[in-house]
C-alpha cells in the first residue's frame, strides 16, 4: 500500500510539474503539416522535427493514399540538416556528426489526383502506434531515437465552382441600362436557358442578347434566353446582356438576377452543369439638380432649392436629399450657383 501511494505521489508530482510547464526536455517529435489544395494542384507537405536530441541518420517512409495523391518529390532540408541523401521508397539521410537542429527536415511534394475525394487525405511517416519504427532514426552511437509522429495531410478543397455573376449598374430614372451576366470557372457548356429575374414595377426588359462574339451559337429569346452551340464552350466573360428601361420616378436599388432550372445548362455529353448565380442590380439615383425629384431639370428645381435654403432646412431633412447639387455635404448658395449652371446647360 505504501509503495502504491509513493507511485501515486510521483505521478501527481509529474502531472503538476508538466501543468506548470516545468516538464523535462521536449520529446522528439516529427510533425507532418497540413496544407490545402485543389484537385490537380501540386503542394508541398513539410515534416517538421522538434525536440531533436541529436541524430545522424534517418530513413523515413512517407505513407499516403495513392488513389488521391501522387508523390512527385522528396527533399531533405539540407540547409538545416546537411548530409548525404538518397530517395527511393524511403527518404534516407546521413550526416557525419549528430545534428541537433529543429525545423523542417523533409519536404514531400504531392500532386492531387483528378479523382481524389474532397476532404483531408492523410500523410504521415511510417510508424508503429504513433512512433517512428524502431531504427528509423539514430545517433552516432547507433541508438534508436524514439520520435513521436503527428500526422498531417492534404486538405483537398472544392475547386472554384462555376459562377454566373450579374453586374450592378448605376443610372437615372428614365434611362436605358444594360446589365451583363458573366461566366467564370466555366467547365464547358453547350446549351443554356436563362430566365431574367427583376422587378417589373421598376424595370422594363427591352432586350436580351447573348454575347455571340465569345459564345457563338444559335439563340432564341422569349420568357427565357436560350443559347445552343455545336460544341462545348469553355470561355469566361460576358455571356448574356439584358437591356432595361428604368421607369420614371423610381429610385434606389433594385435586384436583377437570372434563374435556371436543373437541366437548363448542360454540356456536350448532356451532363448537367450547375452555376452559382450572384445577383446584381440597378442603382437608380435622381439626376443631380433634380431637387423636386420629378426627373426633369428646370426652374421648379431652382425655386424648390431657394425655398429649402430660405427655410434653413437641415441637410438631413428628407426634402434636402437631392438638394446638395454640388455634393459637398451642405445645402447652401453654392448649390444654387451650380444648379443654375446645370439648368442653363441642359437641353
Ligand atoms: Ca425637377
Ligand atoms: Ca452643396
Amino acid at each position: 500500500m505504501k509503495r502504491f501511494l509513493s507511485v501515486l505521489m510521483a505521478a501527481l508530482m509529474l502531472t503538476t510539474l508538466s501543468a506548470f510547464g516545468i516538464s523535462a526536455e521536449e520529446k522528439p517529435q516529427m510533425t507532418v503539416s497540413t496544407v490545402e489544395a485543389n484537385i490537380g494542384q501540386t503542394v508541398t507537405v513539410n515534416v517538421i522535427v522538434s525536440g531533436n536530441p541529436g541524430m545522424c541518420a534517418a530513413a523515413l517512409k512517407p505513407v499516403y493514399d495513392k488513389t488521391a495523391l501522387e508523390l512527385v518529390e522528396m527533399k531533405f532540408n539540407t540547409a538545416l540538416f546537411s548530409g548525404n541523401v538518397k530517395y527511393g521508397v524511403k527518404a534516407v539521410w546521413s550526416a557525419s556528426a549528430d545534428n541537433v537542429n529543429n525545423g523542417i527536415f523533409l519536404t514531400l511534394t504531392f500532386k492531387v489526383l483528378d479523382n481524389a475525394k474532397i476532404g483531408i487525405s492523410e500523410v504521415t511517416i511510417d510508424n508503429t502506434d504513433g512512433y517512428l519504427n524502431y531504427g528509423a532514426v539514430c545517433n552516432r552511437k547507433e541508438e534508436n531515437i524514439k520520435y513521436k509522429v503527428v500526422s498531417g495531410g492534404v486538405n483537398i478543397i472544392e475547386p472554384n465552382p462555376p459562377t454566373m455573376t450579374v453586374s450592378t449598374e448605376n443610372c437615372f430614372p428614365g434611362d436605358t441600362v444594360t446589365v451583363s451576366v458573366s461566366l467564370s470557372n466555366n467547365p464547358g457548356i453547350m446549351a443554356a436557358a436563362l430566365k431574367p429575374v427583376y422587378d417589373d414595377s421598376v424595370l422594363e426588359l427591352i432586350d436580351m442578347k447573348f454575347n455571340t462574339a465569345l459564345f457563338s451559337g444559335n439563340v432564341k429569346y422569349g420568357v427565357k434566353a436560350v443559347w445552343a452551340a455545336s460544341a462545348d464552350n469553355v470561355n469566361n466573360g460576358e455571356f448574356l446582356i439584358l437591356t432595361f428601361k428604368v421607369l420614371d420616378s423610381t429610385e434606389g436599388f433594385t435586384d436583377v438576377s437570372v434563374q435556371y432550372s436543373y437541366g437548363d445548362i448542360c454540356n456536350f455529353n448532356t451532363k448537367v452543369v450547375n452555376f452559382i448565380v450572384t445577383a446584381g442590380g440597378v442603382n437608380i439615383s435622381k439626376k443631380p439638380g433634380d431637387v423636386n425629384g420629378d426627373n426633369s431639370l428646370d426652374a421648379r428645381d431652382l425655386s424648390r432649392l431657394m425655398r429649402l435654403i430660405a427655410d434653413d432646412k437641415g441637410f438631413d431633412d428628407p426634402e434636402c436629399i437631392n438638394a446638395d447639387v454640388n455634393g459637398d455635404g451642405t445645402v447652401n448658395a453654392k448649390d444654387i450657383a451650380r444648379l443654375m449652371k446645370l439648368i442653363a446647360e441642359s437641353e
